[in-house]
C-alpha cells in the first residue's frame, strides 16, 4: 500500500515537473513573500525571514588568519580574507568571542563587554571588519557570553571585595558560615566543583565553568539592565545578531536546593531549567532585540525537544533559533568524558534524532543544523571517515546533509576544505582548558589516561581549533610566527589555494551545494520526509514545496549499499552529487551523496 502511494505520488510529481519548474522559476525571482508551509501554522509560524534562508559560517578568530606574526589569528586577519568569505556564498558570519578577555577559555571569559581582546586588535579594527562585511552584504553575528563573566571583569573585582559592595549581587555568593551549599557541578573544574571559596569575604561563589568564569546573577534587575544596554551598544554599531552562549543556564534558584531527583543526575538539563529563564528572555527581547532587525540563536545546552519551542516560537517573543546537543552527543559512553562507544554510532538513531528535531519546528519556530563547531572535533573525523581514500568523499557527503535539511546550516570554518582532526599524541600539545582539566581529573581519580588520550584524538575540542589552512607555505599561510596551536601537517594538500584550482575539491563542492540551496526555496522551506528509515547505511529523505520534490540519498558507509525508497529514479534529474557519475537507481557507492529532482 505504501509503495503504491509512493508510486502515485511520484507519477504526480513527474507530470507536474515541467509546469511547476516554470512556476518556481518565477517564484524564485520574486522577493520572498510570507507563506505558511506544513499544516496549521499560525500567522507567523513559518513566515519567511532572511535569517531562515541564510547560511551561517562560523569563524574561530584565534585560528583563522594572523596578520601580525604573533601566532594568534586576529580581526585584521579576517578582514584580509573577506573576498574569500564572500566567494563561499554564505550570508552570516558568527564570530566566537572577540571581547576583552584573559583567555582562560579562549574568550568565553569576558573582562570587558565593550572592549576588544588585545590579541585580536582594536575597536577600530572591529569597525573596519564590520564595514568590510556590510560592503559585501555579509552579516556579522557576535557571541554573547552572559551566563558568566571573567573573574577579571570589574564587576567581579568589586563584587568579591566586600559583602556590602554595590556589585555584590552581580554574582552568586554563599556565606561560608552557613556551611557548604548543595552540590553544583562545574564542567571545567579539576574536582568538578562549581563552588569556590573566596577568602577575602569568606564566601563561596558559583562557577558552572572554570574558576575564572563566575556565574552572573540574572535574578538581579540591575545586572539585566546592564546586559541589555551592552547589547544595544553592539546593535547600534550595526552588529546583526547574537549567538548566545549557554543562555538556558542564566536563571538560578538562589536558595540553591539539592538537584531534584527527576533530573537523574543530568546537570545540563537541570541548569537549563532555571525558574525565570523565559521571563528574562522576553524582557531581553523587549529591551533590546525587538528594537532591531537582528537574528539570535541560543546555544541550547540542556534543551530538549519538549521545551525547544518555548525559546523560539515567534509568538513568545524570545529568540529566533537554538541549536541542540542531541545529535553531536550521540555515540559517547554514558557518564564519560567524551569517550566514544567502540561500536560506533547507529545511523538509525542519528536519523531519528534529526527527524525528530525537524518535526519540532514543522509549524512553529525554526531549526538549525550543524556537525562541527569550536566545541566539537572535525566533522569528517567524527561523523564521516578521515582515512585518505574517504576523507574528501565523506566530507562532501556530510556537507550535502547539512545543506539539504530544513534548518539553517551552521557551518564551521575549515570544514569546507575537508579539514580533519590533528589527533595529538601528548597532553602537552593541547591548549584547551576542557582537555587539560579532564586529563588532570582522570589522573587524580587514578583513571585510564591512555584511554582518555585515545578518545581525545577523536573528540577533543582542539581538533576543531587548529589553524585554518590557506596554502602550502609555512604554517599553512596562517602565521609567519609560531602558531598558538599546531597546524595539521596535511596542510600541504588540504588548503584553500590548492582546492580553489581543483573543480572537484571539497571547497568547490561546498560552493556548489551552498548555491543549490540558495537557488531553490524547496531546500530551505520544503517539507522534510524521512524514507527507508530502518536502513542502517543510508540516510534518505525528500523535500517538497509548491509541487517540487527533491530526493536526497546519503551513504554513510565505506562500502556500496542500496537505498530502498520505493522511488524509481530512471527519470529523475541529478542536481548534484559527490561522484562524477551517480550510481543508478538507489545503488550507492561508498559515502556517495546524491540530490535528485523528482
Ligand atoms: O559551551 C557550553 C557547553 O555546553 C560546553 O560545556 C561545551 O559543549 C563542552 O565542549 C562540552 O563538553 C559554551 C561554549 O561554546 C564553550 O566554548 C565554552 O567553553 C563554554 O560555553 C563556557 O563559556
Ligand atoms: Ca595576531
Amino acid at each position: 500500500m505504501r509503495k503504491l502511494l509512493i508510486a502515485l505520488a511520484t507519477l504526480g510529481g513527474l507530470l507536474c515537473v515541467a509546469a511547476c519548474r516554470e512556476e518556481n522559476r518565477k517564484a524564485m525571482n520574486e522577493p520572498a513573500k510570507p507563506v505558511a508551509v506544513g499544516g496549521e501554522a499560525n500567522a507567523d509560524g513559518n513566515a519567511r525571514k532572511w535569517w531562515k534562508e541564510a547560511v551561517v559560517y562560523q569563524i574561530y578568530p584565534r585560528s583563522f588568519k594572523d596578520s601580525n606574526g604573533d601566532g594568534i589569528g586576529d580581526l585584521k586577519g579576517i578582514t584580509s580574507k573577506l573576498d574569500y568569505l564572500k566567494s563561499l556564498g554564505i550570508d552570516i558570519i558568527w564570530l566566537n568571542p572577540v571581547f576583552s578577555s584573559p583567555n582562560d577559555d579562549n574568550g568565553y571569559d569576558i573582562s570587558d563587554y565593550q572592549g576588544i581582546m588585545k590579541e585580536f586588535g582594536t575597536m577600530q579594527d572591529f569597525d573596519e571588519l564590520l564595514k568590510g562585511m556590510h560592503d559585501r552584504n555579509l552579516k556579522l553575528v557576535m557571541d554573547l557570553v552572559v551566563n558568566h563573566s571573567s573573574d577579571e571583569h570589574e564587576w567581579f573585582k568589586q563584587s568579591r571585595s566586600s559583602r556590602d559592595n554595590p556589585y555584590r549581587d552581580y554574582y552568586h555568593w554563599w556565606p561560608a558560615e552557613k556551611g557548604k551549599p548543595a552540590a553544583r557541578r562545574s564542567f571545567f573544574d579539576v574536582n568538578g566543583d562549581a563552588w569556590k571559596l573566596d577568602e577575602k569575604t569568606n564566601s563561596y561563589y558559583l562557577h558552572y565553568f572554570s574558576q575564572k568564569q563566575p556565574d552572573l546573577n540574572w535574578e538581579n534587575p540591575k545586572l539585566r539592565e546592564e546586559i541589555y544596554a551592552m547589547m544595544r551598544f553592539w546593535f547600534d554599531k550595526g552588529v546583526d545578531g547574537f549567538r548566545m552562549d549557554v543562555i538556558p543556564f542564566i536563571s538560578k534558584d538562589t536558595t540553591f536546593p539539592e538537584m531534584p531527583a527527576k533530573y537523574n543526575g543530568d546537570w545540563g538539563r537541570f541548569y537549563g531549567n532555571g525558574p525565570h529563564v523565559h521571563q528574562y528572555l522576553q524582557e531581553m527581547n523587549k529591551e533590546a532585540l525587538s528594537k532591531y532587525d537582528v537574528m539570535t540563536v541560543a546555544e541550547g545546552a540542556g534543551v530538549t525537544t519538549e521545551d525547544a519551542l518555548d525559546y523560539v516560537d515567534a509568538d513568545r517573543h524570545e529568540l529566533n533559533m537554538l541549536y541542540h546537543f542531541e545529535g553531536v552527543s550521540l555515540g559517547y559512553l554514558p557518564d564519560s568524558l567524551k569517550i566514544l562507544d567502540p561500536k560506533g554510532y547507529s545511523l538509525v538513531e542519528f536519523k531519528n534524532i534529526y527527524s525528530k528535531w525537524d518535526g519540532v519546528f514543522a509549524n512553529k519556530g525554526w531549526g538549525t543544523i550543524y556537525l562541527g563547531n569550536h566545541d566539537q572535533p572535525r566533522m569528517v573525523t567524527r561523523w564521516g571517515n578521515d582515512a585518505p581514500q574517504w576523507r574528501e568523499l565523506s566530507s562532501k557527503m556530510l556537507t550535502t546533509f547539512l545543506f539539504t535539511m530544513r534548518a539553517v546550516p551552521y557551518y564551521y570554518a575549515g570544514d569546507e576544505l575537508g579539514m580533519n582532526n590533528i589527533k595529538f599524541d601528548r597532553i602537552e600539545d593541547y591548549r584547551d582548558i576542557e582537555s587539560l582539566n579532564w586529563y588532570q581529573q582522570t589522573k587524580n581519580k587514578g583513571g585510564d589516561l591512555q584511554q582518555f588520550l585515545a578518545a581525545q584524538k577523536i573528540t577533543g575540542r582542539d581538533n576543531g581549533r587548529t589553524p585554518f589552512q590557506w596554502d602550502a607555505t609555512t604554517n599553512a599561510g596562517f602565521t609567519t610566527g609560531t602558531p598558538w596551536l599546531k597546524v595539521n601537517p596535511n596542510y600541504m594538500t588540504v588548503n584553500v589555494a590548492a582546492e580553489d584550482n581543483d573543480a572537484n575539491s571539497c571547497l568547490n563542492y561546498f560552493r556548489r551545494v551552498v548555491k543549490l540551496r540558495k537557488d531553490n526555496p524547496v531546500l530551505i522551506y520544503g517539507k522534510y520526509t524521512l524514507l527507508d528509515k530502518d536502513n542502517p547505511n543510508v540516510y534518505a529523505y525528500t523535500r517538497e514545496l509548491d509541487g517540487r520534490k527533491i530526493l536526497v540519498l546519503l551513504n554513510f558507509k565505506d562500502k556500496p549499499v542500496s537505498a530502498n525508497t520505493g522511488i524509481d529514479l530512471t527519470e529523475a534529474k541529478l542536481l548534484l552529487g559527490n561522484y562524477l557519475t551517480a550510481s543508478p537507481n538507489g545503488q550507492l557507492q561508498p559515502y556517495e551523496a546524491a540530490i535528485y529532482e523528482l
